[in-house]
């Protein structure tokens, strides 16, 4: 019966559908099912599917984000039963794309899917100069993300992994880049840790990188 409710929960962010996924998330609580079982064989279960379709382009972007926020909303009724349960996030994370540069629907991709994955994200928003990355690593942050479109704005990555090198940070966290114009190629170039092409793999990524 439980594992029919969880199932409902995963499937409704599956499609998209934020009303089912609220209400089977509330039945969930009322059932007393554990926080952590809901966000993994629920939400979390629910929005790896979503990530794969993206992949192997059975959904586009906008059943991408149809889907983030049927699961951001369903998080919001779980969001006082993890703070009162303890529940740690695995990772904390930071995202932003790179100064200059105002594109935002992929960087807000990764951030979902980060979050969908039960990593602690810190969205810094677009147009992001190195200090506030540099800052961000300072806080915590284990992963830094940097996302770049403009083939004139990509090279800031370089600026971002200077600037905590600078500020003796560099060895502190792994740096992941992406962004339509950005590649492995020059991900090697500038000595980030990673590349990812799409917000999915950078879910993947940040796991092999961090080996979690
Ligand atoms: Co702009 N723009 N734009 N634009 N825009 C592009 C990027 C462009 C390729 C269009 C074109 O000419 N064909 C071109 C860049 C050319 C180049 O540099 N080679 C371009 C240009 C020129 C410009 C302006 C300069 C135009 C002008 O003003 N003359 C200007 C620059 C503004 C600035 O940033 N300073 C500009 C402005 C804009 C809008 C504001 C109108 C709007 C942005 C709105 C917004 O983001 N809120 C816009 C848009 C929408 C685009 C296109 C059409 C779509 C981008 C997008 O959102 N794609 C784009 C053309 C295109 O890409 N085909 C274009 C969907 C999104 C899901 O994909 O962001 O690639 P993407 O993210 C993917 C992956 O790349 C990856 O995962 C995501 C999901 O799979 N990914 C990461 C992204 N970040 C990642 C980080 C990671 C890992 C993966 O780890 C940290």
């Amino acid at each position: 019966m439980n594992d029919e409710i969880l199932k409902e929960i995963k499937e409704s962010i599956i499609k998209g559908d934020t009303k089912k996924a609220k209400e089977s998330v509330e039945e969930a609580i009322k059932r007393n099912i554990p926080v952590n079982k809901i966000l993994n064989e629920g939400l979390i279960s629910g929005m790896m599917v979503v990530g794969e379709k993206f992949k192997n382009n059975e959904y586009y972007v906008p059943e991408v984000l149809i889907s983030a926020r049927a699961m951001n909303e369903s998080m919001t009724l779980l969001e006082p039963l993890i703070v009162k349960s303890g529940i740690k996030p695995i990772v904390k994370v930071a995202i932003g794309t790179v100064k200059g540069d105002l594109h935002d629907i992929g960087k807000n991709l990764v951030a979902m899917m980060w979050k969908g994955a039960g990593f602690e994200v810190e969205d810094l928003g677009i147009d992001v100069p190195p200090e506030k990355f540099v800052e961000a690593a300072e806080k915590g942050a284990k992963v830094i993300g940097l996302s770049a479109l403009l083939t004139t704005t990509m090279v800031v990555m370089k600026d971002v992994i200077e600037a905590l090198k600078s500020a003796g940070m560099r060895d502190k966290v792994k740096i992941i880049v992406g962004g339509a114009p950005v590649t492995q190629k020059f991900a090697e170039e500038i000595g980030a840790d990673g590349y990812a092409p799409d917000a999915a793999s950078a879910v993947d990524k940040v796991k092999e990188l961090l080996s979690i």
